[in-house]
């Protein structure tokens, strides 16, 4: 055999066995192993939602997302024969929790959840609540989730960075004057 030919026949053999590596699986735990079909170029999997978390039902694959445009609940990266795999799972940070503010019709005024909701990050993204100011319709205060930033559309908005922080006034103000109720009523 001549080097030439040989060269040609290590490189059909690399190429043949060159396929990309992508997780695959209904969660994000394995590790990256080669796609069946050599052709492929793309791994896809499920996507995150900044203060809404991972799309549920899209699972780690090799390929195109399937069935919907990228972009929505799924999403798409070109494909390396690395172990990590370029749609490994996306690292979060802890979650937290705020309280969705409603627009009641019958009482013409925003109100506050009785209960939290939990909402997902990624690891680098700040804590962020939100809800409407005192002002606020719902012309100018659009968002039903208190998790996360105002939006430019949300002009009556207000934005707070602790767990919960998102809670109404008069809450905060029952929690102040209580104790200092207390107080008085102790005093006199
Ligand atoms: C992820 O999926 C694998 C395979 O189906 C399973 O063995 C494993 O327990 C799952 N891990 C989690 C955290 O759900
Ligand atoms: C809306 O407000 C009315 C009047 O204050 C109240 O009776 C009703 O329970 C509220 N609706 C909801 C869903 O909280
Ligand atoms: C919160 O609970 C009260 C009492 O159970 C209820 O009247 C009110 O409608 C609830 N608020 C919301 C936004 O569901
Ligand atoms: C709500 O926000 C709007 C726009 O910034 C402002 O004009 C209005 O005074 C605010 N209302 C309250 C009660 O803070
Ligand atoms: C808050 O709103 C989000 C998004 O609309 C919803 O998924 C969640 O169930 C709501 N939570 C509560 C406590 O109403
Ligand atoms: C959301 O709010 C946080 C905390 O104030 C801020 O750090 C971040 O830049 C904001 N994100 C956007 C997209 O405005
Ligand atoms: C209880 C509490 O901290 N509520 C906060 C909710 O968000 C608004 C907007 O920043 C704050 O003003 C409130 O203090």
């Amino acid at each position: 055999m001549n080097m030439r030919l040989l060269i040609v026949t290590a490189a059909i053999v690399y190429t043949a066995n060159c396929a990309i590596k992508c997780v695959q699986g209904t969660n994000g735990t394995a590790e990256a192993t080669a796609c069946a079909t050599a052709s492929e170029t793309k791994c896809s999997g499920p996507k995150f939602v900044e203060y809404t978390g991972l799309s549920t039902g899209v699972n780690y694959a090799c390929g195109a997302c399937a069935g919907e445009t990228a972009g929505v609940t799924c999403q798409e990266c070109t494909g390396t024969d690395s172990t990590t795999g370029c749609n490994k799972a996306v690292e979060t940070g802890a979650d937290f929790k705020c309280y969705n503010w409603s627009y009641n019709s019958t009482s013409k005024a925003f109100q506050m959840s009785n209960t939290t909701t939990t909402c997902k990050r990624l690891k680098a993204t700040a804590l962020v609540c939100n809800m409407p100011n005192g002002t606020a319709t719902t012309a100018n205060y659009k968002r039903t989730s208190g998790c996360g930033n105002c939006t430019a559309a949300d002009t009556h908005c207000e934005a707070c960075t602790k767990d919960s922080c998102n809670k109404s006034s008069a809450l905060r103000l029952a929690v102040v004057f209580v104790p200092l109720l207390a107080l008085l009523v102790h005093l006199f």
